[in-house]
């Protein structure tokens, strides 16, 4: 992409939870912005979003949206990306897509900065960005995928409810209150009550009997890892947290491979923060990763079910890492002289 000193940047599904937090890290990390549109649906024309002490008003996304715009990051779901990424990309402007539209598209680059940057390529019209929940297992498996080649991961996730989007928070906050207030809570978002409950159910199920969440697990970490040959066996699960996703994982390696030195590997690696230290209470939650860059790692032991295994948890703020910073990671991959 042709290097100014300022870009055009774009958000679409701007007043979203994902889109909010797109404008929070742009003006965080100084992106190089000329002019920010925040776009959304008809729904939102009228609302105002704050950026660098501004107030931006949102405008009504449609097909001329593009115009002049350098960098799209998009986070309106993917039949609104299927809708308008090409006829951006066709207008000039490269697309970060958030959405699962074009994920698997063999053409189009699947990234984490930390993982694949070399996947952009000199030229992308559209840079998807994986699932959240694949971002993170992805940042802790890369290494040890480089140093060890791993045969199998299984893993159990424990998903925030603001990976559904803000309707989803609003309902935990609301059923909570209900709850403990001695009322009913209705489900809406989800098929059964989240507060103070577990469902092992995430998108939609396949014949198969896995959901689709657990699928894109299993075939965005093959694309963006460049290896088919790893299995994978997962299992999502929405759990009455707000922000963050933790995931349980067990890795099994095709040489032998222990504890103590994926705890060293790891610690040295770029967006990994190793917290382990079981003796004093120390292991990454939640509740310490809301808002933070990093990857947090800890647990590690190895298994003992198993010859060449490993055992984790992993935990990242899934709007974060998950979403709105893996997206102006890459934006700023994109501009930064190369
Ligand atoms: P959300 O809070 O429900 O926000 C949805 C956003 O999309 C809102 O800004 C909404 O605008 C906009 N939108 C919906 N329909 C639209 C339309 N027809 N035209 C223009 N804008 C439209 O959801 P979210 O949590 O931010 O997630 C948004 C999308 O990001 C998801 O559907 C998913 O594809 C992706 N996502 C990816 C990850 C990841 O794992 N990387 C994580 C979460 C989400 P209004 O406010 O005007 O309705
Ligand atoms: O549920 C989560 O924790 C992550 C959700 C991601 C999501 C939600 C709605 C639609 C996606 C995604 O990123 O895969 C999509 C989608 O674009 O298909």
């Amino acid at each position: 992409m042709v290097k100014k000193d300022q870009y055009n940047v774009a958000v679409a599904g701007a007043t979203g939870a994902v889109g909010r937090k797109m404008l929070e890290i742009l003006e965080q990390r100084k992106f190089p912005v000329a002019n920010l549109k925040a776009l959304a649906s008809a729904r939102s024309v009228g609302q105002a979003l704050p950026f660098n002490g501004n107030s931006l008003a949102v405008e009504e996304l449609k097909d001329d949206s593009f115009e002049g715009v350098d960098i799209a990051l998009f986070s309106a779901g993917a039949g609104v990306s299927h809708q308008f990424a090409p006829a951006a990309v066709k207008s000039g402007c490269v697309v970060i897509d958030n959405s699962s539209a074009f994920r698997m598209e063999p053409e189009v680059p699947l990234v984490v900065p930390e993982v694949n940057p070399d996947a952009i390529g000199d030229n992308p019209g559209i840079i998807a960005n994986p699932n959240c929940s694949t971002i993170q297992m992805v940042v802790a498996l890369k290494p040890i995928h480089d140093k060890y080649k791993i045969k199998r991961v299984v893993v159990s996730t424990y998903q925030s409810v603001s990976g559904s989007g803000q309707k989803a928070i609003d309902e935990l906050q609301n059923q909570t209150k209900n709850i403990l207030a001695g009322k009913a809570a209705e489900p809406d978002v989800y098929p059964h009550q989240i507060a103070f409950n577990c469902l092992p159910h995430i998108d939609n199920f396949l014949d198969s009997g896995y959901t689709k969440e657990e699928m894109k697990m299993v075939n965005e970490t093959q694309k963006i890892l460049g290896d088919s040959s790893i299995r994978i066996s997962p299992t999502t699960v929405r759990v009455p947290v707000f922000y963050s996703h933790s995931e349980s994982i067990n890795v099994e390696t095709v040489g032998p491979i222990n504890a103590k030195e994926v705890r060293e590997l790891l610690s040295g690696m770029d967006g990994i923060c190793v917290v382990d230290n079981p003796e004093s209470n120390e292991y990454p939650l939640a509740i310490d990763s809301e808002g933070r860059d990093e990857v947090f790692v800890g647990r590690i032991r190895d298994d003992i079910s198993c010859e060449n295994a490993i055992n984790f948890w992993v935990v990242s703020d899934n709007l974060h890492k998950g979403a709105a910073l893996n997206a102006v990671q890459i934006a700023e991959y994109l501009v930064k002289p190369r």
